[in-house]
């Protein structure tokens, strides 16, 4: 029931509506009365926890003040939305980025200062929303700040897990998961118990002919859970709108135990219900580009999908539209495939719910639907098993073999006879279980499919999905070159950095056309701005090396290169690779001179990110890499030539520090298996220059700062296949180089070899997959350029601000207008700034 107060009373109203603070003073008092009442506090009991509590909630009001405001807005210009379906928001900390995005930060500075706190030690009380494991989730997060600073009505929605990605401990070098249980206080979500949808599971599918002998099925049984929404206000950038990511939470159908089992004293199982369907929403699965199968991974990907379909079609009923306007009002973009279910869940609902027929209804489907695809690695693409599917989801299972048969149908007429063909591409695989391949049904049940790099989308298009360019056509298939926003970035972890770049640019107009960067060229040679610009770096680099001796205990020299690979751990980025290097860098200061070793340029090798628990191969690289630290660290020959530092618990807000203090970063996947990364972006970005191999978009930031300012190395991905052929049925012979790394492994100089057996075993006895061997002669040498280049810090200062001055590309502004006008068809809501925006210069 819609609650609207009649026209008398609005002016009540409207007189005490709500006004954002934007004076010191104002934010000053809203923090004061937040302590005294809503916390129950007092300056006799205020810690900087409170502090923290209180200066977020004053920003959250204000928040949701332009949050209700841009909501009327958009519903009344009822123009396109767009949907961002992702089951990964890794958001990171949400204050600091209130604080910037609404122009504020100087005036909460000032108020905190005065209120006897200090902005970093409040900023630093935040607990990381962690609902994400690495670059997807953290592109999820990019483009809903992008949304919302271009103006776009745009929602995202995914799942509150009570628990988030786990903190990672390190315990004699070997990693230990602890649960991130975030929830604690969060004030940044707000509880929309009015907002609940019934998400039904299991049961059967009875199927009669109505009166006028239409089919109709009816999916009954089974049990119910509740979906209940959480809103989580997205500020864009100097402007007030203010979007929606709306997360749901599963509670038991009834909310409560069960009261007579509980009386009969049968208290477990009068729990067990509610406990199972909270088991839905209660945690993030902690696996990067790999998926396992679970059922309960495929049950909150139904949970999710059921409930946010749910949602957007109750709120396009009430505009009274037909549903052919459908995909006129509302575009979904899939992220990935985990909510491919959508497809699915929308035809039934427009077949069996509202009677369409099912043509009709597809069309409307596909035209609503893009499906982003974000890895070509084997293990990462869905696959359930039709048992499974049949179990939880009947009447979904019967809807993807109609989209499956017409499909095919349309196939044999394209391709008639080709029956390979057919058995190629049919969504359901045909095997022991029968299986749904997933990225299938999404490519068949959306109207654009995109890579997220051009190197990417060409290999889906001629490899994964090759078959599905002879159907559907290439116009069908794009590329959107993933991005980073330039206010968490650049702003946020680098302000200084920002400033600089303010003063010759004109302000902050950067921020909001990052091709604005490109007036930085001219001062690529300018001894003073050199200064100022390597000052910045040195500082950020101090900054992280304190921040290494508070967490490791080592001391690193800031005057040293730092060298610096921060991302999941996974063979394919190749860690390995990185560490065996560093050993070889070992082995080599050690048979120098000290005449020799004073000409070595110093450098630190910094590592840091999560293994999946389950993968036992990662683990064993974070072990080796804890092991060889142990060992060089200590070793008075090596001195501040080497050190080797893993952090732990890498996340988004460690990022922030990391992030700015890099000399080179590493980015050497296997040629052809990082989609794109995103990370790389982040570091040329704030100064730094990057080691890489040919791909992703490392390709692409090469093509726009110019091969000379980047190091790349190793095997073109066009050669990946015959390399791989060569080990496996030709000679493979290592690196000799390699093999003088493995031997000092295999003397226990890092502890007891044998931990290190599956490893190396890898490279020697099983086929070297990811081609650390043949890379590995390419890396070192180009290591070598890198200190060769360290050395000249007047060139390799130009580089640098070159390299910024050229990045213009990799904002993810530019990436949503890409995504508006060539699969989503969306305008921005322009807005007229005023009421109540602060500002402060
Ligand atoms: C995670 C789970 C399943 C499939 C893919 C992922 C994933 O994180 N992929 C990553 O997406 C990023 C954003 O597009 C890319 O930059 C990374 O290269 C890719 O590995």
């Amino acid at each position: 029931v819609e609650a609207s107060i009649p026209e008398p009373q609005r002016d009540a109203w409207k007189k005490f509506q709500a006004k954002p603070f934007v004076s010191k003073d104002d934010f000053e008092k809203e923090v004061v009365r937040h302590v005294e009442t809503t916390l129950a506090r007092s300056m006799f009991n205020c810690d900087e926890t409170a502090a923290y509590a209180a200066a977020s909630l004053a920003f959250r009001d204000r928040l949701i003040t332009e949050w209700n405001r841009t909501q009327q807005r958009q519903t009344f210009a009822d123009t396109k939305r767009v949907y961002y379906l992702s089951l990964e928001f890794l958001m990171g900390r949400a204050l600091d980025n209130a604080m910037l995005n609404v122009g504020l930060k100087n005036v909460a500075k000032e108020g905190l200062s005065e209120l006897g706190f200090r902005i970093e030690d409040i900023i630093n009380q935040e607990h990381d929303a962690a609902l994400g494991n690495g670059g997807l989730g953290r592109l999820a997060a990019c483009f809903l700040d992008s949304m919302a600073s271009l103006n776009f009505p745009a929602w995202g929605y995914g799942l509150r897990y009570k628990y988030g990605i786990f903190k990672q401990e390190i315990v004699d070098g070997y990693q230990v998961e602890v649960p991130d249980y975030w929830l604690d206080f969060n004030p940044w979500e707000f509880p929309r118990h009015d907002i609940v949808v019934d998400v039904q599971f299991y049961g059967g599918v009875r199927k009669y002919q109505d009166e006028v002998g239409k089919n109709v099925a009816v999916w009954e049984g089974g049990e119910i859970v509740k979906a209940t929404a959480y809103d989580v206000p997205i500020p864009g950038f100097d402007t007030p709108t203010t979007n929606n990511m709306r997360l749901w939470s599963s509670k038991a159908a009834s909310g409560e135990f069960d009261f007579q089992k509980f009386n009969s004293g049968d208290y477990e199982s009068s729990v067990a219900d509610q406990q199972r369907a909270e088991t839905i929403s209660a945690v993030l699965y902690p696996n990067d580009n790999l998926d396992r199968g679970k059922e309960l991974r495929l049950k909150q990907q139904y949970f999710w999908v059921a409930a946010s379909l749910y949602d957007i079609v109750r709120r396009f009923k009430k505009s009274k539209r037909a549903w052919s306007e459908f995909p006129d009002q509302i575009a979904i973009q899939l992220n990935d495939t985990h909510p491919t279910l959508a497809i699915v869940e929308l035809q039934r609902i427009l077949i069996d719910m509202e009677g369409l027929d099912w043509d009709e209804a597809w069309t409307i489907v596909t035209n609503t639907f893009g499906y982003t695809n974000h890895t070509v690695l084997p293990e990462a693409l869905e696959k359930w098993s039709v048992p499974l599917f049949q179990n939880l989801l009947p009447r979904h299972l019967q809807i993807i073999y109609d989209i499956n048969m017409f499909f095919l149908q349309s196939v044999e007429r394209k391709f008639p006879g080709d029956r390979d063909m057919l058995a190629r591409v049919s969504i359901i695989e045909e095997s022991q279980p029968k299986m749904v391949r997933m990225a299938f049904l999404a490519i068949v049940g959306s109207h654009k499919v995109n890579g997220v790099a051009e190197l990417h989308s060409d290999l889906i298009k001629t490899t994964i999905f090759k078959d599905f360019v002879k159907i559907f056509g290439p116009d069908k298939f794009t590329n959107v070159t993933n991005g980073i926003t330039p206010r968490r970035w650049l702003h946020q972890a680098n302000p200084r950095l920002s400033e600089l770049i303010a003063s010759k640019t004109g302000g902050l107009g950067f921020l909001k056309d990052l091709n604005v960067l490109n007036e930085l060229e001219k001062f690529a040679d300018d001894k003073a701005f050199k200064k100022e610009w390597a000052e910045i770096k040195y500082a950020n680099k101090v900054r992280l090396a304190k921040y290494i001796k508070s967490t490791t205990g080592v001391t690193v020299n800031p005057a040293a290169l730092f060298d610096i690979q921060v991302k999941r751990i996974h063979e394919y980025k190749r860690q390995q690779l990185n560490i065996f290097g560093v050993i070889h860098r070992y082995l080599t200061i050690k048979a120098m001179t000290p005449e020799q070793r004073k000409k070595l340029a110093p450098r630190v090798s910094i590592f840091g990110g999560k293994a999946a628990p389950g993968y036992w191969m990662a683990k064993t690289i974070i072990h080796l890499i804890n092991n060889v630290g142990a060992v060089v660290n200590k070793d008075p020959d090596v001195g501040d030539l080497l050190k080797v530092i893993f952090l732990e618990d890498y996340n988004v807000s460690k990022a922030e520090i990391i992030t700015p203090a890099s000399d080179v970063s590493e980015h050497i996947s296997t040629a052809g298996t990082e989609a794109s990364g995103t990370s790389n972006m982040k570091f040329v970005l704030n100064g730094g220059l990057i080691i890489g191999t040919c791909d992703g978009a490392n390709i692409e930031i090469t093509r726009e700062i110019g091969e000379n300012n980047i190091f790349l190395f190793g095997n073109l991905a066009e050669d990946v296949e015959d390399l791989r052929h060569t080990h496996n049925y030709g000679s493979h012979t290592l690196d000799p180089d390699l093999v003088k790394v493995f031997d000092l492994i295999k003397s226990n100089a890092f502890g007891d070899a044998g931990a290190f057996g599956a490893l190396t075993g890898s490279i020697e006895d099983h086929g070297d997959y990811y081609l650390v061997s043949d890379d590995f002669h390419s890396y070192i040498q180009t290591q070598t350029l890198v200190d060769e280049a360290y050395k000249n810090q007047e060139e390799w200062i130009t580089k640098t601000i070159l390299s910024v001055a050229r990045m213009g590309f990799f904002s993810s502004d530019r990436c949503i207008n890409e995504y508006a006008e060539m699969i989503w068809n969306v305008e921005p809501l322009p807005v007229e700034k005023g009421s109540g925006l602060g500002k402060e210069e």
